[in-house]
């Protein structure tokens, strides 16, 4: 027994722990990455997952904090986390994409990652960022208002991560060494799920689809990613309107609506208020598709919205009748356009009014030669994809350290403005090789440190196979200035843009035929990637990489490398075989 001193003593003890841990806002985390058993689909297969779930583990911070990720690889090759989302201000050190910013921890090894909040608030997410990883390497990144502050809305009763993701049968480093290897379309997943939880529209799934379980009255802030491989989603809860407040770590202006439309790399923050009828109700994540190649998983993944009470509960749960159809264009575009910054005094903007650098960025699907017509795509040549007509190759040692040492040979500085030729982008006929075959290259753009950049990606309909991109930035939240349909008019359509209000996000739909404009300021020095967040589109080579130079004063310049980084010996496929898309030395 404790005297009553002793435990006044204690609770006095475990006050000041409080206060201490408070103010000091340092988290350490353990990841331990190896290969595991999971069960889904009426098979077991092998996964490499962080700490044996999959999803992985949810990181809870509050706004501005700094996290220390020490990430033990037990796995069979090298793999690399990015913090999506998260800017590292003069800190690409930790950022984690392969070959851009860091050379893959190898198997056997850890590294240990220094994650810097700053500006974030809301949800964003980890993962892998070596290959095709990402597919069950991922978990939700939490980031909670300051201590003293609080939420721009009520504060909801309870939250809810939701994660989405891919689940493929097959082993995902397999099937892309595959695609890589023959040239051809990669092979679409075999579902999607929720938490991990296909649901129960799929075989052998109906026990364990994921339940939400409710109670009447409460109001539930749900903190929804995207991790699928390849394909954006609508979501939809069968009679419950959502009230998104949040889009990749920022909040936007309270919009109500019966389904929303996430891309991967995107997230969103959604309200939803338990006030129906006590029952189980389907949240559905959907895919959206609006290509024409029509190449992509035609099936939908649930989870239960489940009220607790007394009732009897129904034979099945409520279906949606409010979830838009695979194909609706209609219905994505509406939803994304109406987004706004909420843009008050607590969560202001600083939208760039003027413009430094202008870029015109063709986003589109290509193809190269392959020898004697030897791939497995169209005509015998090899599927790629590219910005301005470059098929981005990673060289084989990291950018950020041949840029940081000053190593000339792994990347050159002039990517273009502009693209090579300008004509209807979004025409039927763009068929003939002078249009369809892609050249290769590393090419950078280089930035001058608080540049206001803008860029206006265009998407393409080359080889009629325009589709919706989700381009994703790392190191920046952008704002969205404007989108719209067709090839971008220069003199007509800046008019459109909303220099007031426009949502801040790193992710933006470019949408099918049609353009997208953001604006951000290059406040931020390092090596920073830029890339489609469907994996195929990235492993094809739609990506490149923004170099922001130094400013000239302490705050402006780069942080000083960790004391150890992985080294650059060996590819993260299979030991030292390079890629395929990998420059040759
Ligand atoms: C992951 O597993 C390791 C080893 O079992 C453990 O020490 C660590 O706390 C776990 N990390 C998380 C985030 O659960
Ligand atoms: C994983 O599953 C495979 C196939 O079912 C089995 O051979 C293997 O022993 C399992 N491994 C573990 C660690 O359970
Ligand atoms: C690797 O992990 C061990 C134990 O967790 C730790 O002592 C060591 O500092 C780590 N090394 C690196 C490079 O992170
Ligand atoms: C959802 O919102 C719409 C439009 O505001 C409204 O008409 C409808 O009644 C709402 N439905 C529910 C279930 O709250
Ligand atoms: C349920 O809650 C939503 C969000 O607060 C509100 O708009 C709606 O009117 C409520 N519906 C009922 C039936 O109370
Ligand atoms: C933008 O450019 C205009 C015209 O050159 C100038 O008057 C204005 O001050 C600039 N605004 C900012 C924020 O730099
Ligand atoms: C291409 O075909 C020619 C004629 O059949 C053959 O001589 C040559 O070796 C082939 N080249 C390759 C790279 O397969
Ligand atoms: C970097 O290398 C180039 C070419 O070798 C040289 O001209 C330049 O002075 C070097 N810069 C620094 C900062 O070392
Ligand atoms: C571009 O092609 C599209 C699709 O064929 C067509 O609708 C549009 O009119 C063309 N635009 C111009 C400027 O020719
Ligand atoms: C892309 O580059 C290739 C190789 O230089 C060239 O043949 C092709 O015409 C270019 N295509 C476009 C649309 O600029
Ligand atoms: C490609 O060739 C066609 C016909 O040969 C021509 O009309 C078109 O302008 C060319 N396109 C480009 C981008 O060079
Ligand atoms: C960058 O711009 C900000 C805002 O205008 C300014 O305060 C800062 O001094 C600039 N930094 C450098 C290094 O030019
Ligand atoms: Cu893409």
């Amino acid at each position: 027994m404790y005297s009553f001193s002793e435990l006044l003593g204690l609770l006095v003890l475990s006050e000041i722990l409080l206060i201490c841990m408070a103010q000091n806002n340092v988290h350490y985390y353990d990841f331990v990455l190896k290969d595991t058993n999971f069960t889904k689909l009426c098979a077991t297969k092998s996964i490499f997952a962080v700490n044996e779930s999959f999803p992985g583990p949810v990181i809870r911070v509050h706004k501005g904090d700094t996290v220390y990720v020490n990430v033990y690889n037990q796995g069979t090759y090298g793999v690399t986390i990015h913090w999506h989302g998260i800017k590292q201000p003069r800190n690409p050190w930790f950022d984690g994409p392969e070959y851009i910013t860091q050379c893959p921890i190898p198997a056997g090894t850890n590294f240990t990652y220094q994650v810097l909040l700053s500006s974030e608030e809301g949800t964003l997410f980890w993962h892998a960022h070596s290959d095709w990883t990402r597919a069950t390497v991922h978990g939700a990144f939490v980031i909670l208002p300051a201590e003293g502050t609080t939420y721009p809305f009520p504060k909801p009763d309870e939250e809810q991560v939701l994660v989405f993701a891919s689940w493929y049968k097959e082993d995902v480093m397999t099937l892309l060494d595959e695609a890589l290897r023959y040239g051809g379309l990669t092979t679409l997943s075999d579902s999607y799920a929720i938490n991990g939880e296909p649901g129960d529209f799929y075989p052998c799934s109906r026990d364990t689809t994921y339940r939400m379980s409710v109670d009447y009255g409460k109001t539930y802030l749900l903190r929804i990613v995207n991790t699928v491989q390849n394909t954006e989603m609508f979501f939809a809860i069968a009679d419950h309107n959502l009230t998104v407040v949040g889009w990749d770590g920022s909040y936007v202006k309270p919009l109500v609506c019966s389904y929303i439309m996430i891309t991967p790399g995107q997230t969103m923050d959604v309200l939803v208020t338990a006030n129906q009828s006590l029952g189980h109700y389907y949240m559905l994540a959907s895919p959206y598709f609006d290509g024409q190649a029509d190449d992509f998983d035609k099936s939908i993944t649930s989870a239960i919205f489940q009220y607790n009470g007394n009732y009897t509960p129904p034979s099945s749960p409520v279906y949606p009748t409010n979830i838009p159809g695979f194909y609706d264009i209609g219905a994505a575009t509406f939803y994304t356009s109406s987004l706004r910054s909420l843009a008050t005094p607590e969560h202001p903007v600083d939208v760039p009014q003027n413009v430094s650098t202008r870029m015109y960025i063709a986003v589109s699907i290509n193809m190269m030669k392959c020898p004697n017509a030897s791939c497995a795509g169209p005509d015998g040549n090899r599927l790629s994809s590219g910005l301005n007509n470059i098929s981005f190759a990673n060289p084989s040692m990291d950018i950020l350290q041949a840029y940081y040492r000053n190593i000339s040979g792994y990347y050159d500085t002039n990517f273009p403005n502009r693209p090579p030729h300008v004509f209807n982008f979004t025409s039927e006929d763009l068929l003939t090789d002078n249009v369809t075959i892609s050249d290769q290259g590393t090419r950078v753009k280089v930035l001058d440190y608080n540049a206001t950049v803008e860029i206006t990606f265009q998407g393409t309909n080359i080889m009629n196979s325009g589709e919706n991109h989700p381009m994703h930035l790392h190191g920046f939240r952008f704002y969205v200035v404007g989108t719209g349909t067709g090839n971008f008019d220069k003199e007509t359509d800046p008019l459109t843009y909303n220099l007031v209000d426009p949502p801040e996000a790193n992710t933006v739909p470019v949408p099918k035929d049609g353009w997208a404009t953001i604006r951000f300021i290059a406040s931020n020095p390092g090596v920073w990637y830029m890339h489609c967040h469907f994996d195929r589109h990235m492993s094809w080579g739609m990506d490149t990489a923004f170099i922001v130079k130094n400013g000239g004063t302490e705050d402006s310049t780069l942080l000083p490398p960790p004391a150890y980084m992985p080294p650059c010996e060996s590819d993260s496929l299979y030991g030292v075989r390079p890629s395929i898309f990998q420059k040759k030395e």
